[in-house]
């Protein structure tokens, strides 16, 4: 069973944090409707949705996927890079207790979980203003009884690693070269996201689909060259705060795969 943990838009969103993005107004229904729609294509595509309660006091809620490395073996609590954000990680740590074991990062680690990529026994975690070495030093400890690497990226202009990139087929990297430098990725095929769309790089790959924002018309193009079945879904509310597709979820298999 393929498990997609959630959590509703909180009211409060209008107040997120943003780093390189100027602030727009966030249409709070239609972010709601945005998101339940995004459980809906995750529910499609086979995930049991467990949606956590919005929390009114924590305005960057939805996006789950900063509080969470779900591995196989084991579930890694974050301590997020934006102290606004550390109050998510309790009830995330509360959902994730009855499918893995739990290790919490500590300080003076910090981490978001939109910073790790993993590929295969590989994790690549972006080195951003969330983010620190502290964290990869940390990780690898911990997950090398596991069999995982870990490698820190230098990430630049933009929020995290997988703002920059994600594995969108198995061995396919789609990504911004100007965010990351593609040498950290050798052996991937890589697909560049276009030049017009620099925050095109964030797919979520569920299966053999990929769901992805729609207004990127270009980059959706090239994907679909390479044979990559994209479902697409309106998240400009969501992408307002910052935010994409891989954000607003933890997906993992329970029970692990054997
Ligand atoms: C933040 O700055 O923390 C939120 N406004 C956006 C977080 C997006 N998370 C992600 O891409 N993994």
């Amino acid at each position: 069973m393929r498990i997609a943990i959630t959590r509703g838009v909180s009211p409060a969103i209008a107040d997120c944090q943003l780093t390189h993005l100027a602030r727009h107004p966030i249409d709070y229904e239609r972010a709601r409707v945005q998101h339940s729609a995004y459980e809906a294509a995750l529910a499609a595509l086979g995930c049991q949705v467990q949606a956590l309660p919005a929390e009114p006091a924590m305005p960057d809620s939805v996006f789950v996927e900063d509080l969470a490395i779900v591995l196989d073996e084991v579930a890694i609590l974050t301590r997020p890079g934006a102290v606004s954000r550390r109050a998510e990680t309790a009830s995330v740590a509360t959902a994730l207790t009855p499918f893995r074991p739990l290790v919490s990062i500590d300080a003076p680690a910090t981490l978001d979980g939109g910073d790790v990529l993993r590929t295969g026994r590989m994790l690549s975690v972006g080195l951003t203003t969330r983010t620190n070495q502290a964290a990869v030093d940390q990780l690898t400890t911990v997950l090398a009884p596991y069999g995982y690497r870990v490698q820190g990226v230098p990430v630049r202009g933009c929020l995290h690693l997988k703002s920059a990139v994600t594995e969108v087929a198995p061995g396919t990297l789609l990504g911004n070269g100007q965010w990351i430098d593609w040498r950290a990725f050798a052996g991937f095929d890589v697909i560049e996201v276009d030049a017009a769309e620099p925050y095109a790089a964030n797919g979520l790959r569920i299966g053999e689909r990929v769901i992805y924002p729609a207004g990127f018309p270009a980059t959706a193009g090239r994907l679909a060259q390479h044979g990559v079945a994209l479902l697409a879904l309106d998240v400009s509310e969501l992408q307002k705060a910052e935010g994409a597709v891989t954000c607003c979820s933890l997906v993992f298999e329970s029970p692990p795969r054997p």
